[in-house]
């Protein structure tokens, strides 16, 4: 047991985009501050996730940070929308340009954070019996870290090879005429199939539940390679070319209109209601939006995600066109979703239905016979054998609470945070949880987070963050947490705008209901980017109203 403790102003942990920008800014805060991380470098959930296919659903151009020009100025993306490598590439340059490794212990997992009464500290231990103590934590750990691996019957038996998606070995991972299985058909499947379909010798996709996808349509952003001073063009550039000049030139007024729509993320919006308009109007607008590509088919008509009738029209749309891509009848039946459409999050993806033409795929329902176990070479679906020499598990994530309650997390009293969440997290605005004095969550469930564009959210909650220790500091507090009451007001208000959303009505991570036995409550803030910063907002201004401050 290495005894050694060291005393920081702030603790992060986690070195993806929110663990970056927070590090960032405490250094101009002059804060002595040590993020800590598992993997051997900077960029989360993209250093994890790097299976074949992997890409952002969001346009690159929104997809990245905007508190430095100079970094928005020189970063060129390639494509519309980016790839895992190009995206890792962006968080090593911003680690970099803004030297951040120094501050970052890398290969290094943090076991438990308890924070200690008499000292208003809180006490981290790492994997290494390191002992840190630190005025602040910010937990910077991700949404969809803790990977979701399911606890099928003997899998310990089965000697072929393993990957999650999740987290996909840095070395080449050979498929090439190899009997492959993959388990699981939400984004990641929905992007590694297509992709590994020509390496392998055969194919068996395993489904339980069929989820909606559309064409991306991706394309290679093109660059005129002079500096435009201005533009009348639209930056929003899913049924245009994308000349970059043209979108850095008008930059910021591009990011100003993403920050005012509900998810953070400027796409073309249509104020039609669905049911309002004609037949051949609404297939109009559905074909318009099916060929521009990527996630504005959900924003087709304002009204998709409100009522319920007019989410169906959307969804049968897309069924439509999954049975006229599908040319096998019977596998076209199953790949059809009964749910809403836009519940589960929408995926993206070139060529996925397409590729259940293949001879080599076979679609395997397991709806209602699941696996039944693993054996040696394979594993069992409704008594018959399936040998494979590789499986991909592309089963998901314990989302945006499993990499938190992962540690062991104690506030004032000892209260663990697994035994305050044991019916669900509660936090007041996603960014604090009452008994857990300066302790921040990123991103954290009960704020928009995943249902918007990650980094704008990441940067207001950092920005917001960062604030508020600057004014304890220059008010001379020692700690901050929400009030009770005002905590559980922004809960009910938090389950009352979920109740009647499409995204609460159907099994989805969001919900926690992909886990066994986790709570089912509906995780993010569902009340649109603009409404929640309004309230961040009039918190901070009216002296962090909500909070007690000490
Ligand atoms: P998702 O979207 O959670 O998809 C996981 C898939 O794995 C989904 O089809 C699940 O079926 C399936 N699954 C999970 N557990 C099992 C078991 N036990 N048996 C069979 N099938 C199972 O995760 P992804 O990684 O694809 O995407 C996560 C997010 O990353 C995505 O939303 C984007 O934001 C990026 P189910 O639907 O639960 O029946």
């Amino acid at each position: 047991m290495n005894n050694k403790i060291e005393i920081y102003d702030l603790i992060i942990i986690g070195a993806g985009f929110a663990g970056l920008y927070s590090l960032h800014k405490a250094k101009l805060q002059n804060l002595k501050t040590i993020v800590i991380e598992k993997a051997s470098d900077v960029g989360g959930t993209w250093f994890w996730n790097r299976y074949p296919g992997a890409r952002c659903d969001v346009e690159s151009m929104q997809y990245s940070y905007q508190f430095s020009k100079d970094i928005e100025e020189q970063w060129e993306w390639t494509e519309q929308y980016s790839t895992q490598p190009e995206i890792l590439k962006y968080a090593n340059h911003v680690a970099d340009k803004l030297n951040l490794r120094e501050n970052i212990n890398f290969n290094t997992e943090v076991i438990s954070a308890h924070f200690i009464e008499d000292a208003n500290m809180w006490k981290i231990i790492d994997n290494n019996n390191n002992i840190l103590n630190s005025k602040f934590c910010i937990m910077a750990t991700g949404c969809l870290s803790k990977i979701h691996q399911p606890n099928f019957k003997n899998l310990e038996s089965y000697t072929g090879q393993i990957y999650h998606t999740g987290e996909w070995p840095h070395k080449n991972v050979n498929l090439k005429n190899k009997i492959v299985g993959v388990i699981g058909t939400g984004s990641s499947a929905i992007q590694t199939i297509p992709e590994i379909i020509n390496d392998v010798k055969k194919l068996y996709v395993f489904q339980r539940t069929p989820h909606y996808t559309v064409p991306a349509r991706n394309r290679k952003l093109k660059y005129f390679g002079k500096k435009i001073s201005n533009t009348n063009k639209s930056p929003v550039g899913y049924d245009t070319d994308l000349f970059v000049e043209e979108i850095k030139a008008k930059y910021s007024e591009f990011r100003t209109k993403a920050k005012n729509s509900f998810a953070a993320l400027a796409m073309p919006i249509n104020k039609e209601n669905a049911l309002e308009v004609s037949e051949d109007r609404r297939q109009e607008v559905y074909e318009k939006r099916w060929e521009m590509g990527g996630t504005p088919f959900i924003t087709a008509f304002l009204d998709l995600n409100t009522n319920r009738n007019s989410n169906e029209t959307a969804a049968e749309f897309v069924r439509s066109k999954i049975q006229s891509i599908v040319k096998n009848d019977k596998v076209a039946k199953e790949l059809l979703p009964n749910y809403p459409i836009g519940c589960k999050r929408l995926a993206v993806d070139t060529d996925y239905y397409k590729t259940f033409n293949n001879p080599k795929v076979s679609l395997v329902n397991i709806k209602n016979n699941p696996i039944k176990e693993f054996t040696s070479a394979g594993l069992i679906v409704n008594e018959k054998i399936y040998n494979l020499d590789v499986v991909i598990m592309a089963t998901g994530f314990d989302a945006m609470t499993g990499a938190l309650l992962n540690m062991d997390i104690r506030g004032r009293n000892n209260l663990s945070l697994k035994h305050k969440w044991k019916n669900g997290p509660r936090t007041f605005l996603g960014l604090t949880t009452e008994m857990f004095p300066n302790m921040f969550m990123v991103s954290g469930p009960g704020s928009p987070s995943v249902l918007t564009n990650m980094i704008v959210s990441i940067e207001q909650h950092v920005d917001w963050i960062f604030d508020c220790i600057q004014y304890l500091k220059a008010n001379k507090f020692n700690t901050i947490e929400p009030s009770l009451k005002d905590e559980n007001s922004w809960v009910e208000h938090n389950k009352s705008v979920a109740n009647d959303h499409v995204r609460s009505s159907c099994n989805s991570w969001y919900l926690g209901a992909n886990i066994e036995g986790k709570p089912k409550v509906f995780m993010p803030y569902v009340g649109g980017f603009p409404e929640y910063v309004k309230k961040c907002n009039e918190i901070s201004k009216n002296n962090y109203k909500g909070f007690i401050l000490k």
